[in-house]
């Protein structure tokens, strides 16, 4: 219950539409966790995993027709179609409450209406922002609970007259035919039905933190992203702080959770977000971010020790796994984990594992849930309510060819260009086609609630307030040989390129100019330690001129799809960089 009038006439209005048998308030408490556990054991909806080694550990699967988002599924509904822009399916307002409405009708007979306030940043932060998610999915709570602040303090930060996002969710019947999931970033309200699956249903997640949250940042002047936060610190004992943005399951985790090959004896990472960055400019300049959430919504696949050591510590305990395999002793398996496969496995669907017959065991896109509290590598930084300054933007995409592993923009504006050309291969992260080289602009294809052109404009605009901006650069961890095989090893060893780009934040460390950008002089990049090939390193390290003369051409193409709300500026950019490569090729 809450004295404020507002929501409490909302969620009686929901009531009312829904039906719901109760009608539940969240406090986040360990009983109610307990309680909806038990629940939840009993009906169905979660297995218990092995009680010795994952205690508290609880395993969910998915139907198997809802296991990722659903782009094509997901709308901004802004009045006007403009301000979605070509970027965003669009539906007018009054129309996606028309045709989702009455899929809310009668929806929760015979469930539990949850009630979740909650808050996303830290107690006390004045970026903090809350939200009150109403769904009938106890999975929903229980991983809510893990990835946001609920309860009370979210109530009272609401009832203090602070403004709240309203996310009303119900699985319905999860029939991907009668699943949308909106936005009305007019109306701080989102509408999500038919789907139970993470950036689908946790709304303080992706809908909230990223397609309603950007717009209003842009209204307010902010920045929310995509981004991990990430801090780097030198033997001496320095600190720099660097958000990267990078596509769904490519990596954002795992270089949250670094940790430096033995050649950086001293250095040490620190872990603020793995997914999401909220930015402002600080009176001093600077653009300093807090992380929204509060734990991790990871994919499982690929993760081991080898690849993750800090995420493996962190998942042994209080995790939620979602649509991975497990072995006979009940313990969680994966594609990629540790250790030898073992001989029988029952996969994410709860058949007998036979790869023949039934494919991978995990689902590609199988999630573990975890509170970023457990992660060894957690910043004492992260709670804190003014965030950390930023050092350094890092954009980067999954691309097999033409991308260079790193390379440092000319300055603010070509960095907002290399940011919004940047593509990438798509991934299970969302159904559709994996693999796909696709533009993916900040890494926010499919997260940014308004006109690319107006975001492009709108990042844009931070280099006329600020000469303390960070630096920007862009990554490529993913170039492979003519074999298929990755060139560069990845994972600690992206240390190598961390460490370049912080040197290169103090005014160190040499590089070499392209028409695309600084790439490292060959010795200023540590490689010391690392079995790779030459060759393979000088292709890291350059661009092809003939390569990128094409792919500037499909970038002004894309921007073309945009439309006129494209800036100026990047036009421009992308004209010198065109004229500068003709240059090279000519010579
Ligand atoms: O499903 S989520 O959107 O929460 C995760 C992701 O795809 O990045
Ligand atoms: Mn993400």
């Amino acid at each position: 219950m809450t004295k404020n009038v507002e929501l409490a006439e909302w969620v009686d209005q929901v009531s009312a539409l829904t039906n719901p048998d109760q009608v539940h308030w969240c406090n986040g408490s360990v009983a109610e966790h307990d309680h909806l556990t038990e629940l939840m054991l009993a009906s169905g909806e979660l297995i218990n995993l092995n009680a010795q080694t994952h205690p508290n550990c609880y395993l969910h699967r998915s139907n198997p027709d809802d296991v990722a988002r659903v782009e094509h599924l997901t709308f901004v509904c802004s009045t006007d179609s403009q301000d979605a822009g070509p970027n965003n399916n669009w539906m007018a307002p009054a129309d996606a409450h028309a045709k989702v409405d009455p899929l809310f009708a009668n929806c929760m007979q015979g469930r539990t209406l949850y009630v979740i306030p909650y808050l996303m940043g830290p107690y006390g932060s004045p970026f903090a922002r809350a939200g009150v998610e109403i769904t009938d999915s106890p999975y929903v709570v229980l991983n809510m609970r893990i990835m946001a602040r609920i309860g009370e303090r979210a109530l009272h930060h609401i009832e203090a007259g602070n403004s709240f996002v309203k996310g009303l969710h119900s699985i319905g019947d999860l029939d991907p035919e009668r699943r949308y999931i909106m936005h009305f970033p007019e109306e701080l309200m989102i509408k999500s039905i038919g789907s139970g699956y993470g950036g689908n249903a946790l709304l303080g997640k992706k809908c909230h933190a990223l397609r309603i949250a950007s717009s209003q940042a842009r209204t307010e002047g902010w920045l929310a992203e995509h981004m991990l936060i990430v801090g780097i610190e030198s033997p001496a004992g320095e600190t720099h702080y660097v958000a990267a943005a990078f596509p769904s399951a490519c990596g954002k985790t795992n270089l949250a959770m670094l940790v430096p090959p033995a050649e950086f004896e001293g250095w040490k990472v620190w872990t603020v977000g793995d997914d999401i960055a909220w930015m402002h400019l600080g009176e001093d300049g600077q653009l300093w971010a807090i992380n929204p959430e509060a734990g991790f919504f990871g994919v499982a696949p690929g993760t081991s020790l080898k690849t993750n050591p800090n995420c493996m510590n962190a998942l042994g305990r209080n995790a939620i796994y979602t649509n991975v395999a497990v072995n006979e002793e009940m313990q969680p398996w994966w594609e990629g984990i540790d250790g030898e496969k073992p001989a029988v496995l029952t996969d994410w669907q709860g058949r007998k594992h036979e790869p023949q017959v039934t494919g991978a065991a995990a689902h590609p896109n199988a999630r573990f849930t975890v509170s970023a509290s457990q992660c060894p590598s957690y910043s004492a930084e992260a709670n804190s309510p003014k965030g950390v300054p930023i050092s350094a933007i890092i954009f980067g995409g999954r691309r097999s060819t033409a991308a260079p592993l790193v390379f440092e923009a000319f300055d603010w504006e070509h960095g907002v260009f290399a940011g919004a050309s940047m593509a990438s291969e798509t991934t299970a992260a969302a159904t559709g086609a994996v693999g796909q080289v696709r533009r993916d602009p900040m890494a926010m294809k499919p997260f940014c609630g308004y006109n690319f052109g107006d975001y492009w404009a709108h990042w844009l605009s931070f280099g006329k307030k600020s000469e303390k901006l960070p630096k920007i650069f862009h990554v490529n961890w993913f170039r492979k040989d003519d074999d298929g095989k990755f060139m560069w090893p990845g994972f600690g060893d992206n240390m190598r390129a961390l460490e370049w780009i912080i040197n290169r934040c103090q005014g160190k460390g040499e590089s070499v100019k392209t028409p695309i950008g600084l790439v490292p002089e060959s010795n200023s990049l540590n490689i010391a330690g690392l079995d790779i090939d030459s060759g393979d390193m000088q292709a890291l390290l350059s661009i092809d001129a003939k390569v990128w003369r094409q792919e500037i051409d499909e970038i002004e193409a894309y921007f073309d799809s945009i439309g006129e709300r494209v800036p100026a500026e990047l036009r421009e950019q992308a004209r010198k960089i065109k004229l500068a490569l003709e240059q090279q090729l000519a010579a």
